[in-house]
């Protein structure tokens, strides 16, 4: 019988939906597993069930020689180290598509809740200190004829592209390989070097995978590049933007404001942003529908049991195909 390890316990149950002839293993703990306690509860099984605090190494993988399939429970898998896994010939799945339309609503909540100054006015009402209504309290960013830049175009930065334009904005974008000019067309979207998506958006919203290439990719240079006034929007991964430079961004009165779902040492947060009032901030909250995690786990369960029979998995990661 094949064993499969599941690091967390999901929003789906995972033993009842596997098929009989696969055993299934959940971290008995609702918090992230160290990779010792990996190694040692998952020793045997030939996949695990991933998520993005679950550091899958050379170590990791050394440790569990019988694992064969990582299937990662979220569309980013930059805490996988692929190579390692390709060396060793582990198979590397992960969930996109399924989390694409949460991902942008959450993106596009933190756009509009800076922009609208959301935070501080739910604050001011709550402490008592709403005196009634004024023509100038908390004036904030209206979206209309403003420009939105995608950092990352793809499934989730077409996604909120698309959302943009029914708040009438014009979108920009960069990424690697250019969209097909149907889409360009569809969302009336232009690639434009990065530094002119730098001059040029009001709302800048990050929607890159963390590699190399983009890990710090906002640091000082790069915030101080940014139109003055404009608002910064992260929902991809924390270390793609230096925190402690967006706080002195913002301090220096630079931004108009920042919304963070990720964070460069997640769970911990730059303290000089959680001072901050023009900063709206979210415990990594993207994907977190109940349909879009229940997607997820459904379809990283289904990629483990094409593996487990020897079929092809629908979702290997780019770098493996
Ligand atoms: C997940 C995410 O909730 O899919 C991703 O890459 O960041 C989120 O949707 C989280 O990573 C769970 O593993």
């Amino acid at each position: 019988m094949t064993a499969l390890f599941v690091t967390r316990r999901l929003p789906i149950d995972v033993r009842a939906e596997a098929p009989p002839e696969i055993e299934v293993r959940v971290f008995g703990e609702d918090r992230p597993p160290t990779g010792s306690e990996i190694a040692r509860e998952a020793r045997g099984c030939a996949a695990l069930l991933t998520l993005v605090s679950d550091p899958v190494d050379d170590a990791l993988l050394e440790a569990l020689p019988t694992v064969r399939h990582v299937a990662q429970v979220a569309v980013g898998y930059d805490n996988v180290d692929v190579e390692a896994c390709r060396r060793r010939g582990v198979l590397v799945t992960h969930t996109p598509d399924v989390l694409t339309d949460a991902t942008a609503d959450l993106a596009f909540t933190l756009v509009l809740a800076v922009a609208r100054r959301v935070r501080e006015g739910e604050a001011l009402l709550r402490s008592g200190r709403f005196e009634g209504w004024s023509p100038t309290m908390l004036l904030g960013v209206e979206l209309s004829g403003r420009t939105l830049g995608v950092y990352g175009f793809g499934r989730i930065g077409r996604a909120v592209a698309r959302r943009a334009r029914g708040f009438g904005m014009r979108v920009l974008y960069t990424s690697r390989s250019g969209a097909p000019a149907e889409v360009e067309a569809s969302l009336e979207a232009t690639r434009v070097p990065f530094e002119a998506l730098l001059e040029q958006s009001d709302v800048l919203s990050i929607h890159a995978p963390l590699d190399e290439r983009t890990r710090g990719r906002f640091g000082a240079a790069e915030l101080a590049a940014m139109k003055s006034g404009a608002i910064l929007v992260n929902t991809a991964r924390g270390p793609i933007v230096d925190e402690g430079a967006l706080a002195a961004a913002l301090a220096g009165g630079h931004l108009f404001g920042a919304g963070l779902d990720v964070f460069e040492r997640e769970p911990e947060v730059h303290p000089a942003l959680l001072g901050r009032d023009d900063v709206v901030l979210l415990p990594h909250l993207g994907s977190a529908t109940e349909a879009a995690r229940q997607r997820m786990a459904r379809t990283a369960l289904a990629d483990a049991v094409r593996v487990a029979r020897g079929e092809p998995p629908a979702h290997v990661v780019p770098e493996l195909r």
